[in-house]
């Protein structure tokens, strides 16, 4: 892996100087601390004069409706024209960008903004800050670092990737710094019920009723230390949610009370599965997820593998199985 972070003022200066369009990318399937960072981006560039372009590959789900500037987001298959400057936010490799990775020119330039460990350094900047717990943190360092000028948009956009990313400041990321980065955005007049509600809470009668239905396939292993939901297509369909919503599901698996390894697989229209992995106290389920080309963190991770549902499951659980039994064994080990 190359290591080779630029400084703030290196980031700075790639922003701010250029005057030709810059094109902002975030991962597919996008989530909170990725739209908050994108839409933080693209309020930088109107602080610096400099026209943006906000492109993915997938709708931006309902709940995230409220941010400022998202009526901006264009689909990337809307996008025809190519971009000599672009930045991605919040993808850990260049396959995470999905299809917009087409709208750069060659050799054009790629500023890479992540916080992912299992991030590879795949820009021509890169800014990669595996122990910030979001990378709408990353960038509120970048913004304080820099003294730019912050103000209730940038404020509420970066707000909502941190509490995205820390769960509502409940996972172990949720540290005295972002805890003081949360108390300076929140001075900019913004409502945390407001953000809490949408991004973590609300529900439509769709999701509720996909919970419903995504819940009784709800399998515990033998040993009782994982767990998984499988989701396909024709309970999608059953439930009227879209593709997005299922993510409404990922908390449930891990929940169980003894399960260390939750998991979530969605069959999606193309017949590959979508697989999140979440765990509770010891496995890193970032290296469970590169077995199968994905990625992400310690305790939280996902890649794709290909279907049928049923199939990717087996592939997916002795992958988990051995990661499991390995870990705890080196647990016990540890603590005899
Ligand atoms: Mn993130």
């Amino acid at each position: 892996m190359r290591i080779n972070n630029v400084s703030f003022q290196a980031i700075y200066e790639a922003l701010r100087v250029p005057s030709d369009p810059l094109l902002i990318i975030c991962h597919v399937s996008p989530d909170g601390d990725a739209i908050g960072a994108a839409l933080a981006v693209a309020h930088l560039c109107d602080t610096f004069g400099r026209p943006c372009v906000l492109v993915n590959d997938d709708e931006i789900p309902e709940r995230y409706q409220f941010l400022p500037g998202v009526e901006r987001f264009l689909r990337t298959s809307a996008v025809t024209e190519f971009f000599q400057y672009a930045v991605a936010v919040d993808c850990a490799d260049l396959r995470r960008l999905g299809e917009a990775v087409r709208l750069i020119a060659p050799n054009g330039q790629l500023i890479n903004i992540d916080h992912h460990g299992t991030n590879n350094h795949f820009g021509t900047l890169n800014l990669v800050q595996a122990e910030a717990s979001a990378t709408c943190l990353v960038l509120y360092r970048f913004i304080r670092a820099n003294q730019l000028p912050m103000n209730r948009s940038l404020a509420l956009v970066l707000y909502t990737g941190i509490v995205f990313d820390t769960g509502g400041f409940h996972y172990n990321n949720t540290t005295p710094e972002i805890h003081l980065a949360a108390a300076d955005l929140l001075s900019y007049d913004i409502e945390p019920f407001l953000v809490a509600d949408r991004v973590l809470e609300a529900m439509t009668r769709e999701q509720i009723e996909l919970v419903r239905l995504g819940l009784s396939t709800l399998t515990v292993h033998e040993s009782g230390l994982i767990a998984y939901v499988a989701v396909d297509q024709s309970m999608l369909k059953a439930s009227g949610a879209r593709d997005g919503d299922v993510e409404v599901l990922l908390p449930y698996p891990r929940t169980l009370v003894g399960v260390e390894v939750g998991l979530l697989f969605r069959e999606r229209p193309d017949g590959m599965v979508k697989v999140s992995l979440r765990s509770r106290e010891f496995v890193d389920v970032a290296q469970i997820a590169l077995v199968f080309g994905g990625g992400g963190h310690v305790r939280a991770a996902g890649c794709e593998v290909p279907g049928p549902l049923q199939s990717a499951v087996q592939i997916v659980m002795k992958e988990v199985e051995a990661a499991v039994h390995e870990t705890l064994h080196k647990v016990r080990e540890a603590n005899a």
